[in-house]
């Protein structure tokens, strides 16, 4: 049977959409950010802006120009959402008929999930409702945690790390590779024997690697996230077996049906939940409702966003479920400055606050949106 879920959410109805505009943006990072098969140097994001009755709204899209994560890059993203998306929804629509024209539409979650934070940020904000409360929930304090890139040494990642701990980042995620990987973790573990530490390996082995995973068993992690290729679900499942310490699931989980798929193979213990990666806010709360149903925690993973993007992460971060620190952390460890404001920031505790106010809680600043802007486009 399949697996029921009813939320007022989606029987809201969306405002009207006015003007909609792309506009693209590139921001520096202050420190390269590698994963297994590539290093970024900028975020490039594709925003959505959409005014409806007086009011504006930003959506980011998580994608990158490039298919190094997984295959939907900003172009792509683009296609789906104008030709495709933005098309079929017509006013009066509840967000469940959206869903289901977009359904019709396979793939390209990312795609879908921007035009869904639109919808329901417009939704909040003629509401005069903060965005976590259209989604049922109640404000809380929302954990912190960090990713630590590739490093090109060893002594860059526990300079990286000491920093993290410092700030008092509540675990922190490495980033291992082929050859980055057993030696650099028991190096960090050696230093730092009490965090709470995982690694991330971005589909970097296979299953020939099964003795070098076992060996990470004796590290104490928390978890070790997306082992294997992200068309794999099975080979997970052969693989967790064999570990004590937890998988969890990344780039795998393109949706409910993959995490029922994962959860009944036991191809992992935890699943990360993007909420562009899964297809929306409204997909994430069904995949943390199923995961709580089956007693396996979720957290919410990042893509290295501007202040919108993460902005929304932590509002889904107080969706019951969502137990464990997720990858969000401080403005200022990605950008010099942002194009959203309030910063993110970490309190003593390395507890978040959610930005209060209707919506997502946040402005964008018009003069930081021309400083990196790299091109405008208006659709409708
Ligand atoms: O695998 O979680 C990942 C960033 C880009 C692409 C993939 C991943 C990541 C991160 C960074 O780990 C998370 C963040 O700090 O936003
Ligand atoms: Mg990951």
């Amino acid at each position: 049977m399949a697996f029921a879920f009813d939320h007022p959410v989606l029987h809201c109805i969306p405002p009207p959409l006015e003007q909609i505009e792309f506009v693209t943006v590139r921001l520096p990072f202050i420190t390269p950010f590698g994963i297994s098969a590539h290093v970024w140097t900028c975020k490039e994001a594709l925003l959505l802006r959409v005014t409806s009755g007086g009011f504006t709204v930003w959506s980011e899209c998580v994608a990158d120009p490039d298919p190094y994560y997984l295959s939907e890059t900003t172009t792509t993203a683009a296609h789906i959402i104008r030709d495709f998306l933005l098309p079929v929804i017509k006013d009066g629509m509840t967000m469940a008929e959206i869903l289901a024209e977009f359904r019709k539409v396979k793939g390209n979650a990312m795609a879908k999930a921007t035009v869904e934070n639109a919808l329901l940020v417009l939704r909040a904000e003629a509401d005069g409702v903060p965005l976590h409360a259209l989604l049922g929930q109640k404000p809380a304090r929302i954990m912190s945690g960090i990713s630590i890139g590739i490093k090109e040494t060893v002594d860059d990642l526990l300079a990286a790390v000491q920093e993290a701990v410092d700030k008092k980042y509540h675990r922190v995620k490495m980033k291992i590779k082929r050859g980055k990987d057993v030696a650099w973790v028991r190096a960090v573990r050696e230093r730092f024997p009490d965090i709470q530490l995982m690694v991330d390996a971005n589909c970097d082995f296979t299953l020939d690697d099964r003795p070098m995973l076992r060996e990470l068993d004796a590290f104490g992690l928390t978890m070790i996230e997306q082992p294997l290729s992200y068309a794999d679900i099975y080979q997970h499942s052969l693989v967790q077996k064999e570990l004590k310490t937890p998988i969890c699931l990344d780039e795998s989980i393109l949706s409910l049906d993959d995490a029922a798929t994962a959860l009944a193979l036991g191809s992992c213990r935890i699943i990360n939940i993007k909420e562009g990666r899964v297809g929306g806010l409204i997909e994430s709360m069904r995949i943390a409702a199923l995961c709580q149903q089956q007693g396996v925690p979720v957290w919410s993973g990042g893509m290295d966003e501007t202040g919108i993007g993460r902005a929304v992460n932590i509002h889904l971060q107080t969706v019951p479920g969502f137990t464990l620190p997720g990858d969000t952390s401080e403005t200022s460890r990605y950008f010099k400055e942002d194009i959203a404001d309030p910063p993110v920031v970490l309190d003593r505790e390395g507890f978040i606050s959610i930005p209060p106010g209707p919506g997502l809680g946040i402005h964008i600043d018009p003069d930081r949106l021309n400083r990196y802007l790299v091109s405008r486009k208006t659709i409708r």
